[in-house]
């Protein structure tokens, strides 16, 4: 009977809903899946809570004193409900004012975030196609995820994005590999998700295979929940953002073992010799020993060198997590991985080499082919003024300031408007508190969204918008072998609107809705979407069906290429004919490009230097912070559902540390924290565990940022504690898991959780 029942999709799967008199009354999993998530059932009593959004609003004092209005009132001013007619009319003027007096890269619209998966709905593509329509914005550049990466990769490996898209998946490792060393562990809870969405999951399965071929593993992380326990992982407890000094020690000992590959650094590589005086401390007196690696990670040298002989007698893939990227100088981790990995001679070889982030999401490890699916054409933006992503504090602060980035010398530009939807800065970005009075500067904020997140609740102007489960959609993920027909399965509430038509109307209103419509409704543009897609997708050899057969079946589903696919194969068959797209063709372990722009915090090899905070530092509080992403959700998304509130404690965060430094401060299982540092504070719960090592706390992200007057999150967002500083001048990535704190008991009575209230409402007298 659920057969029948219409399918819905979003980044954690695919459902289908169960309706009754326009309300979804349950989701029931993708019979497809065969591990499936319940991060997807947390929307069902989301949907019409209290915090749903169900008019347009404007802040008060922005409404009747006009922009810039007491912008230190964004989160404490009433709203007032308006209609969308008038709603309409105050952004439209208000963007033709801001554009007029101070030019279109006076408007913010970088809004990075996930919004919801669904090729047309797509919360950001109708926003910048809208706002290119009406003359440009200053944009972001990069992920909160990997920006390190996203700019240091290419000069490795001549990409980024090419070669985490041809990740060699657990096929391939099951059938040649033996060994598996992960730095940052294998987080199966990651792989809930995809972006765009996931018609089945495959991690687990993926993993089964290889521990049934024998493939062994070997967890470097703070905590040993990074790797499933039926692994039987040897656990590396690590200090956090020791990882390169670990592959340092790992590639002393294969030089001087001679256990390394010289043939494949000939051939493949550029640069080794550079690299080598710095290995050997030739360079700066520090050899850089397994047993110089262990007084910096806290492992035994003796582990380090006998997993160097292992990995250099074994098919070894080496897999470094994401989250390496996001702490202070990530650009370094995937740089010398990939060196690590060329040293042992594997990259091209089944089952080895690296891999950026196994289980980071679901298709890393998956074996799939790329799915070519069209998206909304978002148009030329006329305005060149960018930054990048992690650095808007920086920006909104320091107007015209001069910033390095990626060998440019850039300006910050001077924003008047910001414009956010379909993400959350007040989730993902880093010390909230300085946010929040950087976030005064604007004149005007707007955000669409569906719910009264923190965002919403600190903007002049909400949008608010539909969900996935409200509109019909097409779910096309790149990395994903399912399309989903996604069938509208509600009714939104009567004040909201899908982003598209928000943007529509607006348009209307300015003059140009053809241009933006280009005179398609939402039915043609999804057949438009989807043809364009199976075009695209037959060049390739991909058959997909036609419109009327996916709408009648719902779904399809592509099969795995035939051979599994192995990440840089083709170079390592033929280095001239598939040569990489780096200057020299190679991979660069000494990089030219990077030398010459002459960083002292990302200098021409990979290279090991202090974070400017982490178990090392001197001086600062003791226990090192990772804040991770969350099992029951995706960020901040329905964390006011009620999966998410199930896996919190008395409805705060919960927060995992070691018995030692739990008995030291008098702690016990189920205590109220307070954790702070010279940046904020915030509540948790205890959870005591010995499956995180001394010195490190954890809290996951997500939870929605609910601060008292002094700036302490009652509820547990971690982003009260994270430092706001770029990665290096290269990259200018987010740096949240490089963050000390320290832990105590909250002695006073604890304060109620109000995030999940929407604010005080004013109606007018009609
Ligand atoms: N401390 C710390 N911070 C981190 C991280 C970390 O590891 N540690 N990780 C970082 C990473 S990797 C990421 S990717 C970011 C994630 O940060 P975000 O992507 O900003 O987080 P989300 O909660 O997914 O925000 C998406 C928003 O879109 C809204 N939305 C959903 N669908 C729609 C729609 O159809 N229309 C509109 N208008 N809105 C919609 C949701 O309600 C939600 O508010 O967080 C980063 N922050
Ligand atoms: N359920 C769920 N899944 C998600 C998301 C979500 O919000 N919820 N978000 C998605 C997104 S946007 C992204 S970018 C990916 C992120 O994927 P990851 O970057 O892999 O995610 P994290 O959970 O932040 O980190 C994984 C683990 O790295 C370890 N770690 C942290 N710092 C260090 C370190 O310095 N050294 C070592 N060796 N280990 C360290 C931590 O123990 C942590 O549990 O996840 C995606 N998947
Ligand atoms: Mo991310």
């Amino acid at each position: 009977m659920t057969r029948e029942l219409p399918l819905t999709a979003n980044h954690w799967g695919v459902y289908r809903a169960e309706v009754s008199e326009g309300r979804v009354t349950a989701l029931h999993d993708f019979e497809q899946d065969g591990d499936p998530s319940d991060i997807g059932h947390g929307i069902v009593d989301a949907l019409n809570a209290p915090s749903r959004i169900t008019a347009p609003m404007v802040r008060e004092s922005w409404l009747n004193h006009g922009p810039g209005s007491n912008t230190d009132q964004r989160g404490k001013d009433a709203f007032v409900e308006v209609s969308w007619d008038e709603v309409t009319a105050l952004v439209a003027d208000e963007l033709t004012r801001v554009r007029d007096t101070h030019g279109s890269q006076a408007i913010y619209a970088g809004s990075y975030g996930w919004a919801s998966a669904g090729r047309f709905h797509h919360a950001q593509s109708q926003m910048k196609r809208f706002l290119n329509c009406a003359g440009g914005f200053t944009r972001s550049l990069y992920t909160y995820s990997f920006a390190a990466a996203e700019a240091m990769v290419p000069h490795v490996l001549g990409s980024y994005r090419e070669f985490m898209n041809t990740t060699t998946g657990w096929r391939s490792v099951a059938q040649s590999g033996e060994l598996v060393v992960a730095f940052g562990g294998i987080p199966v809870k990651n792989a809930q998700i995809e972006s765009g969405g996931v018609g089945a999951h495959t991690q687990r399965a993926g993993l089964r295979n290889a521990i049934e071929a024998g493939v062994s593993f070997v967890n470097i992380s703070p905590m040993s929940g990074d790797m499933l326990p039926e692994l039987n992982a040897q656990w590396l407890p690590a200090r956090p953002n020791s990882d390169v000094a670990i592959m340092l020690g790992l590639a002393h000992t294969l030089y001087t073992e001679s256990l390394h590959d010289p043939d494949f650094m000939e051939r493949y590589c550029v640069g080794f010799d550079q690299f080598l005086p710095y290995l050997t401390g030739e360079t700066d007196g520090q050899p850089k020993t397994a047993v110089w690696a262990a007084e910096i990670s806290e492992l035994s040298a003796e582990d380090i060198r006998a997993l160097a002989r292992r990995m250099a007698k074994q098919r070894t893939m080496i897999s470094v997590s994401w989250s390496l990227t996001r702490a202070h100088h990530g650009e370094q981790p995937f740089w010398m991985g990939i060196t690590l990995a060329a040293m042992l001679g594997q990259i091209g070889l089944p089952g080895g080499g690296i891999t950026f982030g196994y289980a980071a999401s679901n298709s890393i490890g998956g074996d799939y082919r790329q799915m070519p699916g069209a998206s909304v054409p978002q148009g030329q933006n006329p305005v060149d003024s960018f930054i990048p992503v992690a650095r808007i504090t920086d920006m909104l602060e320091n107007p015209g300031g001069r910033f390095d980035f990626d060998g440019q010398a850039l300006r910050y530009p001077d924003i008047r408007l910001v414009w956010w939807a379909g993400g959350n800065p007040y989730h993902h970005h880093q010390d909230l508190n300085r946010f929040a009075r950087a976030w005064e500067k604007p004149e005007t904020v707007i955000v669409n969204d569906w719910c009264w997140t923190a965002t919403a609740r600190r903007a002049d102007i909400v949008l608010p918008s539909t969900t996935h489960l409200e509109r019909n959609d097409l779910m096309m993920s790149l990395r994903d072998p399912y399309v989903i027909a996604m069938k509208k399965a509600a009714e939104p509430p009567r004040g909201a609107r899908n982003d598209h038509d928000i943007f529509r109307g607006l348009a209307a209103r300015m003059g140009f809705e053809e241009e933006f419509s280009g005179g398609m409704d939402e039915g043609e543009w999804l057949r438009w979407l989807y043809d364009k897609t199976r075009q695209n997708a037959g060049a390739e050899g991909l058959g997909l069906p036609d419109w009327h057969e996916l709408q009648d079946k719902g779904w399809h589903r592509t099969p795995p290429p035939d051979t599994p696919t192995v990440m840089m194969q083709a170079f390592r068959e033929d280095p001239e004919g598939h040569a990489l797209a780096t200057p020299s063709g190679k991979i660069e372990v000494f990089c030219k490009t990077v030398a010459d722009f002459g960083y002292a915090d990302c200098p021409g090899h990979p290279t090991w230097m202090e974070p400017y905070e982490w178990l090392g530092s001197v001086g600062k509080h003791p226990l090192h912070l990772i804040s991770n992403q969350p099992s029951k959700k995706l960020h901040s998304q329905l964390d006011q559902g009620s999966v998410s509130r199930s896996s919190k404690i008395n409805g705060r965060e919960p927060v995992l540390l070691n018995p030692a430094d739990a008995t030291q401060r008098g702690i016990t299982e189920g205590d109220l924290l307070r954790l702070f540092n010279e940046r904020g504070a915030c509540l948790g719960v205890a959870q005591v565990s010995e499956n995180i090592r001394p010195g490190v706390v954890q809290m996951s992200t997500g939870s929605w940022w609910d601060p008292d007057d002094d700036g302490m999150c009652r509820h547990g967002n971690p982003n009260a504690l994270t430092r706001d500083l770029g990665t290096s001048s290269l990259g200018q990535g987010p740096t949240a898991h490089s963050c000390l704190i320290e832990v105590e008991r909250f002695t006073g009575t604890p304060p109620p959780v109000h995030t999940f209230e929407p604010p005080v409402i004013r109606h007018r007298k009609s």
